[in-house]
């Protein structure tokens, strides 16, 4: 696992070899798999930002029935952009990992040649995805990382929330032999081919442990992992779907992936 040195983006390279693998990276045919449930205020904002990132870049919302009207949203930003905005509905909220696998499946029948997964909450900064591509140029996987040099959390965060992230972080590493900082990343960038060496049909998984189990299959089938530091912001608009209910069943759902992939 290497982590890059902060700030990486091939944008510095003086010699003019970086802009121009950045421009070839930020030509790549890139969609960014974005589970929505209840994000009615965010979504909109977030989709003109990702649009603006560069005309390369999709967006496939997969919403699964949220009860405030999210994907009747997604549905009209979609109507102005049919060419890069896609909504796929789910028909019940059965768990970010189901909505995730559904969401590549359908992005790699696209021909997506770059996938990412993303949440809707602004958490993950848009401004990353440049960097990260151009990352991809060289790597199966970019992990958008809390847990390397230059990353970090949100400054309202607690020493406690922050003791516990960290430590949470910790624990499923130990236990699954993750050589990534940050075992829980929801931000990710792969490669096509290396997202068709993962087996998404086993991929059982939901929450907090869906991404601790794409981390273990990648590490599994020897992916090229590398972690870019991001500053992980928490949401202004809309609420968690996060519990502690669900924080404390995946503690102990890491121990049944430990063993199941062993
Ligand atoms: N389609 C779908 N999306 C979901 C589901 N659960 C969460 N999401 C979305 O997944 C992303 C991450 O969920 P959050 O509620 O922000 O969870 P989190 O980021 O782990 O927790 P916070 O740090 O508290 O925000 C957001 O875009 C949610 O709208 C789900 O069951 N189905
Ligand atoms: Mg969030």
């Amino acid at each position: 696992m290497t982590p890059p040195t902060p700030g990486l983006g091939m944008r510095s390279d003086a010699s003019g070899r970086g802009e121009t693998a950045l421009a070839l990276a930020l030509g790549r045919d890139a969609c960014i798999v974005l589970p929505t449930y209840n994000e009615r205020e965010n979504l909109p904002l977030m989709l003109r930002a990702l649009m603006e990132v560069g005309p390369s870049i999709r967006v496939l919302v997969v919403d699964d029935a949220s009860p405030d009207g999210t994907g009747e949203v997604a549905d009209a930003i979609a109507a102005s952009h049919p060419s890069r905005i896609d909504v796929l509905h789910r028909a019940a909220k059965t768990g970010l990992g189901d909505a995730y696998v559904a969401g590549f499946r359908r992005v790699l029948a696209s021909g997506a040649e770059r996938i990412f997964e993303m949440d809707a909450d602004f958490s993950h900064p848009v401004a990353a995805i440049p960097d990260m591509l151009a990352l991809a140029e060289a790597h199966d996987v970019v992990v958008g990382s809390r847990y390397v040099g230059g990353g970090s959390l949100d400054r309202s965060w607690s020493t406690l929330r922050r003791l516990l992230s960290w430590g949470g972080n910790q624990y499923a590493r130990r236990l699954t032999g993750l050589r990534v900082h940050d075992a829980t990343a929801g931000f990710k960038c792969f490669r096509r081919e290396a997202l068709e060496r993962l087996p998404l049909d086993e991929v059982r998984s939901q929450g907090y442990n869906f991404q601790i189990e794409m981390a273990m299959r990648c590490q599994k089938v020897g992916l090229r992992v590398v972690e870019y530091p991001i500053h992980f912001a928490d949401r202004s608009r809309g609420t968690s779907k996060m519990t502690p209910a669900i924080a404390v069943e995946a503690l102990w759902r890491v121990w049944q992936l430990a063993i199941l992939m062993r």
